[in-house]
């Protein structure tokens, strides 16, 4: 269902100042096609116009543009999907109102959550924090062994998250991840372009196809 197993998400509060339009050039450029809108504050009436161009520009270079928290702000752009977490709106009832066709992504902790994830209408399900992570406060450790059992047991695509670099990326891959998705590895980094297609790079070690898997 991804296009490539590194899933980006653009967060204003990580990118040092930097705009995310320009930040989604550099992940476009270094390969990235699965972007994720994270913003926690902005007031609508400026998200949306944003949102918008990097909406578009996902469009044009056929990366996928998911929304993060707002099903409201999804579906008005048209994204491609929405993620929500647990305590966002429920993933039922999110699914009840997006369109056929739009992937509905869910943050879990735990495998209940995950099956309950699957079982509202999840089309992939987020587990994390996979590795402490500065950029959540308050995260929730489940580490890779949630990461390996899940994944055979719930037969629904599973992207990694928290914590992820570029030492680490492979073994999240590694331990049947579908996707790991990274806030800081790329926002954070002072070349998000080359930090994009470096993870790219130790995702798509030899034997793997070009989704990583
Ligand atoms: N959910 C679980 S950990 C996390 C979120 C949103 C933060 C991931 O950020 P980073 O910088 O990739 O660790
Ligand atoms: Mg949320």
């Amino acid at each position: 269902m991804f296009p490539t197993p590194l899933y980006v998400i653009l967060d204003r509060a990580a990118a040092r100042g930097r705009e995310l339009p320009a930040l989604l050039e550099a992940v476009l450029a270094g390969g990235g096609r699965v972007v994720q809108l994270r913003e926690k504050t902005m007031p609508m009436a400026e998200l949306f116009p944003l949102a918008r161009t990097l909406r578009e520009r996902c469009r044009r270079a056929g990366a996928l543009f998911i929304v993060n928290d707002r099903a409201d702000l999804a579906l008005a752009l048209e994204a491609d999907g929405l993620h929500v977490g647990q305590e966002d709106l429920p993933a039922a009832a999110a699914r009840r109102i997006l369109r056929p066709g739009m992937i509905l992504g869910v943050s879990t902790h735990d495998e209940p959550q995950a099956r309950r994830a699957r079982e509202d209408g999840a089309d992939y399900i987020a587990v994390g924090s996979i590795f402490p992570t500065g950029t959540k406060a308050g995260f929730q450790l489940v580490g890779l062994d949630l990461l390996r059992e899940l994944r055979p047991r719930l037969g629904v695509p599973v992207v990694a998250i928290g914590g992820i670099t570029e030492a680490n990326a492979a073994q999240v891959m590694e331990a049947g991840a579908d996707a790991a998705a990274v806030i800081s590895a790329v926002c954070g980094t002072p070349d998000p372009r080359e930090a994009t297609a470096r993870l790219l790079e130790v995702m798509r070690r030899p034997g793997r196809g070009p989704d990583g898997r």
